[in-house]
């Protein structure tokens, strides 16, 4: 195990920036085997491969064995390749960079999704938060690793520093969460607070193997493509602490002391079916009070996202996780 990675000065950095850059943090050679591992990915696309690609475009989600070759010209988002490959696995759960991420949020890292994007994903000033909320507040950061050079125009990733320390937008619920007919108000008031505290953007133009790691409540984003045919390929890893998912049972534990959550793929859900969820979710109750078991934060989108056969089958995801769902290991 790594200790004292950081210096004091660079968690001072964190704690009053919200992001820290690690210039060189890989070797070359790692992040080379990374790159030619994706061009391996795109050439043996075996029909057992379990893996869903995002396409950036116009948000379908596919199975990666299903996707044309073609589909590699667009910008994309692959999910978890880390439960799939032992490459990326390294990088997301390098035994360096979970001893630094350990050492901002003070707790042991629990790799929690893995994105790895050929292209910019283009996706407007947000809040990680609206997506994958952590359980313990700001126990929550990401990574994201260069492999291939960024430059003006292959999209890079922008951010804004210290918007971590602003009040973070809620949403009716009264939570970070995103819900989704809300997101147009959250957009405003992201345009709102850059204004109002006077964010300045900044854009990160890494080598291959440098690393920028941002706090859960930092605005960021991915800048618009001017040249399409200039790759920028990286792997963004979000971490949660095992604080969330205390049981041993829901971690894989790589090496020494490394954690990732066990779970599994998400379905390839089309955009209908997905509306169809958003729709089915919007008209349910909230969860019946005998059903104590279901934990603070449950997401009952999320679980029949990935639990299409209990949205197929018209059940209340409270009541279905309730009954089945730690049985029957159900993510969500
Ligand atoms: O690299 C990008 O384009 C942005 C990625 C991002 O915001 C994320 O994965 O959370
Ligand atoms: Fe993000």
């Amino acid at each position: 195990m790594y200790t004292n990675l950081l210096s004091g000065d660079q968690k001072q950095f964190f704690d009053e920036n919200g992001y820290l850059i690690l210039e060189g943090f890989f070797p070359a050679a790692q992040i080379a085997q990374a790159r030619a591992r994706l061009d391996d990915f795109w050439a043996n696309r075996g029909p057992s491969c379990p893996l869903v690609i995002d396409r950036l475009d116009d948000g379908e989600r596919t199975y990666f064995r299903e996707v044309a070759n073609a589909t590699r010209q667009i910008p994309y988002k692959l999910n978890d390749v880390h439960l799939e490959d032992e490459v990326f696995r390294d990088l997301a759960a390098d035994a360096r960079l979970t001893a630094v991420v350990a050492e901002l949020l003070l707790h042991t890292p629990l790799v929690i999704n893995t994105l790895l994007f050929e292209r910019s994903s283009q996706q407007p000033a947000h809040f990680d938060t609206f997506f994958m909320p952590s359980r313990t507040p700001n126990k929550m950061c990401a990574s994201w690793i260069a492999i291939d050079p960024v430059t003006e125009t292959n999209g890079p990733l922008f951010y804004y520093p210290k918007s971590h320390l602003i009040e973070p937008f809620r949403f009716s619920s009264g939570d970070v969460a995103a819900i989704d007919v809300e997101m147009a108000a959250a957009g405003a008031h992201i345009e709102r607070i850059i204004g109002e505290y006077g964010l300045e953007e900044m854009r990160f133009f890494p080598r291959p193997g440098d690393v920028l790691i941002w706090h859960a409540q930092l605005l960021h984003g991915g800048a618009t493509i001017i040249d399409n045919q200039a790759t920028r390929t990286s792997l963004v890893t979000h971490y949660w602490t095992v604080l969330d998912h205390p049981d041993p049972a829901e971690w894989i534990v790589v090496g020494d002391g490394r954690y990732l959550l066990r779970k599994s793929h998400p379905a390839a859900i089309g955009k209908s079916e997905r509306a169809a969820v958003d729709q089915f979710v919007r008209g349910l109750a909230t969860p019946p009070e005998h059903l104590v078991d279901v934990p603070a934060g449950f997401d009952p989108r999320g679980y029949l996202l990935h639990n299409m056969d209990v949205f197929r089958a018209g059940v209340d995801p409270y009541s279905h996780y309730h009954h089945f769902g730690p049985k029957e290991r159900r993510s969500w």
